[in-house]
């Protein structure tokens, strides 16, 4: 029987071999992000997207994903107007950036098709959770429209660790969300590129 789901849309396939995308992590809950991290890469490298093309940054929570995201995005317009890219995006973020070996002198110099912003949000005994989860989401969601670039929500709002676990693949016949992220930046990269 062929595999269907009762949630979430059925893929559309695109090519990413063109594209450009950024991914911003929270680094709380690291042993649920790396998961999700691992899953939306290789969706990226499955939809041929180029490793070249894929810039990893961090931040310490996922309050800070917009402003992170923003600032991305902002800084990979200002390196495809300055001459010779001189100024990564990951620059703007000091030293929580993770992994920059991806912006090698081959990457191409112009903005982001698609930003996936990924973080673990657990509730805990206080108001924490509600205050971050409703802003974090708003703020995706303004920067997006703001700066007209596809920011794909990859924030996990989860009661306790096991909805966590389940969602980035890490109990038994569980999905692996960064799967969909991954899928969704890049059509949503091709829809921006193509300007439909
Ligand atoms: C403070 C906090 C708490 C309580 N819980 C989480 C969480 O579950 N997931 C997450 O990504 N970040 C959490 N944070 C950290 C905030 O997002 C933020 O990094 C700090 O408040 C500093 O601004």
């Amino acid at each position: 029987m062929a595999s269907t789901s009762l949630k979430g849309p059925k893929p559309e396939e695109h090519d990413g071999s063109a594209l450009r995308i950024g991914i911003v992590h929270a680094r709380w809950n690291e042993t649920i992000i790396a998961p999700l991290l691992d899953g939306t890469k290789a969706q990226l490298s499955k939809c041929g997207v180029k490793d070249s093309n894929i810039v990893v940054q961090s931040v310490p929570g996922s309050w800070e994903l917009p402003i992170a995201v923003q600032r991305m995005y902002t800084a990979s317009q200002v390196q495809q107007s300055s001459s010779g890219g001189a100024s990564s995006a990951g620059d703007l973020l000091g030293s929580s950036t993770t992994d920059l070996t991806s912006l090698g002198t081959d990457a191409p110099s112009r903005p982001f098709d698609a930003i996936i912003a990924i973080g673990v949000l657990i509730k805990g005994e206080t108001m924490h959770f509600e205050y971050i989860a409703d802003a974090v989401s708003h703020g995706l969601m303004r920067v997006g429209l703001d700066l007209g670039v596809p920011v794909i929500f990859g924030v996990l709002t989860v009661l306790n660790d096991d909805q966590a676990k389940a969602r980035a693949g890490l109990t038994s016949g569980s999905h692996n969300h960064g799967e969909d992220w991954g899928l969704a930046a890049v059509e949503l990269g091709v829809k921006h590129s193509l300007n439909v």
